[in-house]
Order: C-alpha cells, then sequence, then structure tokens
C-alpha cells in the first residue's frame, strides 16, 4: 500500500518536511480554502500539487471534495451543484489528482462526544459516549420525539446526567458534536458561527421527510451524473462510510453496512464508483465484521482508512489501538495487499486518527490528527505491511 497522511495544507502544523522523513510517500489534502459548493480551479488545485511535489511528495488523494446538503437531500439547487462538482472534477483530472474521496452523511460528518479520553498510560483518544450524546439530542437540540430513538435504559442514565451536568460541559459538548469535529472537515458549521445549535437545527430541518429511500435515490441521482467525468478522466471517487454506522438525530444514514455498500456499488455499477475502505468507521458498528467486508469489497476499494475501535457496554465506543480492537487491522492488510498483487494496481492508505501522547497535547492539532499518535500507529502498521509482503513473495 502507498503509505499517505492526511495533511490540512499550507497553514498545517506538520510541515511537508517532516512528513518525508517519517516515510510519508503521499499526501491526502483538500482545498480547505474553497467553501463548499464552489468551483475548484485549476490554478488552485496545481499550486496545491505543485507545492506537494516541491517536498519529493504526491497529491495522492483528495479528502473531501464535499458534496452539499442540496445534493443530498435534493434540493432545487442540485443540478447548479453538481455541474460545480464536475467542473472541480474535471480539474483534478487534468491535474492528474485522481482519487477522490467524500461522503453522503446528512449534515453531520463523524461524531465523537470526548476528544481527550484518558487513557491508564496518560495518553487520550476520541471516545463516543451514546448517553451524553442522547442528552444533546433531548436536552440541548430539543429534538421532537427524540426520546424514542433510545432504549429505556440510556433515557433513565440522560436523566441522571440532566440533574448534574454543569453549563461549561454543555457548552464542551456541543463544542464537540458540532464545532470541533465538523469545522475542518465539511464548513457546515465553524469555530466562527456564533449560535451553533440554532444554525444545526436549520440544517436538520432541511431533511424534514427524507427518509432512507430518498437519500438513496439522491445519491444515485449523484453519482449517475458525475460517472461520465469520471470515466473521462479516469477518476476514482471512494464513498467514506458513515461515522459511527448508524442512523443519528433522526437523520438517515446509508453507508453503514454490508447492505448499505453492495446497494452503492450495485446502484451504480461502475468502477470509478468505489470505496473508502475506512476500517475504524465499520469497526464501530456491531454488526459489521471488517476483514469479512474488506474481503467482499476489496476490488472495490480505492482508498484505505486503517484505525481500529472497541464497543463498551451501553452503545459506547473508543478509538483502540491500531494492532488491537474490532477492525483486525492485520488481517485487513493481507486482504489488500493480497488485492494489490492481484490488480497491479496499488492502494493509498493512511492512518486515521491516532492517540495524542507525549508531545502532542496542546499543539492545536485538529481532533484525532495528532503527529506522534499517528507516527506512532504508522510505524506500526508500516512494520505489519512489510511483514505481510514477505509472506506473499
Ligand atoms: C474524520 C474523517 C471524516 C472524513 C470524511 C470524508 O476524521 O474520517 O471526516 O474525512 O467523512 O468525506
Amino acid at each position: 500500500m502507498e503509505k499517505t497522511w492526511r495533511w490540512f495544507g499550507k497553514n498545517d502544523k506538520i510541515t511537508l518536511s517532516s512528513l518525508r522523513q517519517i516515510g510519508v510517500e503521499g499526501i491526502v489534502t483538500s482545498l480547505h480554502d474553497v467553501p463548499n459548493g464552489e468551483i475548484w480551479t485549476l490554478e488552485k488545485i496545481l499550486d496545491l500539487k505543485n507545492y506537494i511535489e516541491s517536498y519529493g511528495l504526491r497529491w495522492s488523494v483528495v479528502e473531501s471534495l464535499p458534496v452539499c446538503e442540496a445534493i443530498k437531500y435534493g434540493g432545487a439547487e442540485r443540478d447548479n451543484l453538481i455541474e460545480n462538482y464536475i467542473v472541480s472534477l474535471k480539474n483534478l483530472g487534468k491535474a492528474g489528482v485522481k482519487t477522490v474521496c467524500y461522503n453522503f452523511m446528512p449534515v453531520i460528518d463523524w461524531i465523537r462526544t470526548d476528544l481527550s479520553h484518558k487513557w491508564e498510560d496518560g495518553s487520550s483518544s476520541l471516545y463516543f459516549d451514546l448517553v451524553r450524546f442522547a442528552y444533546f439530542d433531548i436536552h440541548i437540540l430539543e429534538r421532537q420525539a427524540a426520546e424514542k430513538d433510545y432504549s429505556p435504559e440510556v433515557i433513565q442514565k440522560v436523566k441522571k446526567l440532566a440533574a448534574t451536568i454543569t453549563e461549561v460541559e454543555k457548552d464542551e459538548l456541543i463544542d464537540t458534536i458540532i464545532v470541533k469535529t465538523q469545522g475542518f472537515v465539511n464548513g457546515n458549521i465553524t469555530e466562527k458561527d456564533k449560535q451553533p445549535v440554532a444554525l444545526f437545527k436549520k440544517l436538520l430541518d432541511l431533511y424534514k421527510g427524507i427518509d432512507k429511500e430518498m437519500l438513496r435515490e439522491n445519491m444515485r441521482y449523484f453519482l449517475e451524473k458525475i460517472m461520465p467525468v469520471c470515466q473521462k478522466y479516469d477518476i476514482d471517487m471512494c464513498v467514506h462510510p458513515d461515522d459511527p454506522p448508524r442512523a443519528v438525530l433522526g437523520l438517515p444514514r446509508i453507508v453503514t453496512d454490508e447492505k448499505d455498500i453492495e446497494w452503492l456499488l450495485q446502484a451504480v455499477d461502475n468502477q470509478h464508483n468505489g470505496l473508502t475502505f475506512c476500517a475504524g468507521s465499520l469497526s464501530a458498528g456491531i454488526q459489521n465484521d471488517v476483514p469479512l467486508l474488506a474481503e467482499k469489497f476489496a476490488s472495490r476499494t480505492k482508498f484505505v482508512h486503517l484505525r481500529s475501535t472497541n464497543i463498551l457496554p451501553d452503545g459506547n465506543f473508543i478509538e483502540a489501538r491500531h494492532l488491537e480492537g474490532r477492525a483486525h487491522l492485520i488481517d485487513v492488510v493481507r486482504i489488500f495487499e493480497k488485492q494489490i498483487k492481484k490488480s497491479g494496481k496499488n492502494l493509498p492508505m493512511r492512518i486515521d486518527h491516532g492517540r495524542q501522547m507525549l508531545d502532542d497535547s496542546g499543539k492545536g492539532y485538529n481532533p484525532g490528527y495528532s503527529f506522534l499518535g499517528r507516527m506512532h500507529a504508522l510505524a506500526q502498521i508500516e512494520g505489519v505491511i512489510a511483514v505481510v509482503q514477505d509472506e506473499l513473495k
């Protein structure tokens, strides 16, 4: 696999020269300064690409070219927005950047409730606590009939939490769920927004009446429109699974498990309609056997995220060490290395999230995207890849 790294552009505190030293080969990034829905010009793409190449690296994957909400809920502006998307893809194709990761999650991208869950050894990782999330849903968003979506045990615990939670904790929860984890990945809500909750509720309203079937049809519509340009420029679109892989906040989610992935690959049965195999996101779904999914979808996987989780009682989950947990990354690596051998085509892989450890704290890295924690995981995975490649000789 090609060793890639998610880098957030020229303002990222982690420099390309450091990445070069730790064995990174390719960069995963986006034009983070272009607002969602606007065209990525060839000029801007080439500027960043040349910058990356001047460090002896290559721009391997775009993550993400964000899909605007109106495309997902099927709003009046969707055709214009898809037109812009197509122009951006064409420009990427002309520049030779041909792997594009995106997602089709309504309103909210990945969800965590704690960004620095302490481990016994002093490091920390990201965490999802269902009771806190339900509290946010029921008491902060005050979503109509939200209680229905949680078990009586969870509701009981939410009541207890409501009696003790402080204002500071409430603010932190809002900041974690809809600001800090979202701003840098999709831009719906950013640190600049003064009233994130009100804004978020407006976004949720856009999906009133949109169920799983409708969201699927909107995804099919989008994919059918963009396939010709992907075909022409040999661009692989790689959808990122929903994280966590389940419906949330009354919103449908359609990339959660084997059936969903099967549906989307068949709905538009074209090699350019591919998958980002995010082992970590999939592993947070109790229904998912990660190596089994890797085996099944290896030929349509165009980009791999390596991370793992452990599911805890109550529907909570924690991001595990990369060689532990439900993702079974050793098996996953073996499956994709075999696929590479079979197809003769290399696959970009990035370490997805790392713990915060040693000198990572206080550096202002985006949540999950520590330097030392990810470097540590990369070294482990590099070892696994070397062993597997040796086995396959
Ligand atoms: C979080 C990421 C996601 C991912 C997008 C891809 O760390 O895994 O935000 O980048 O969903 O579109």
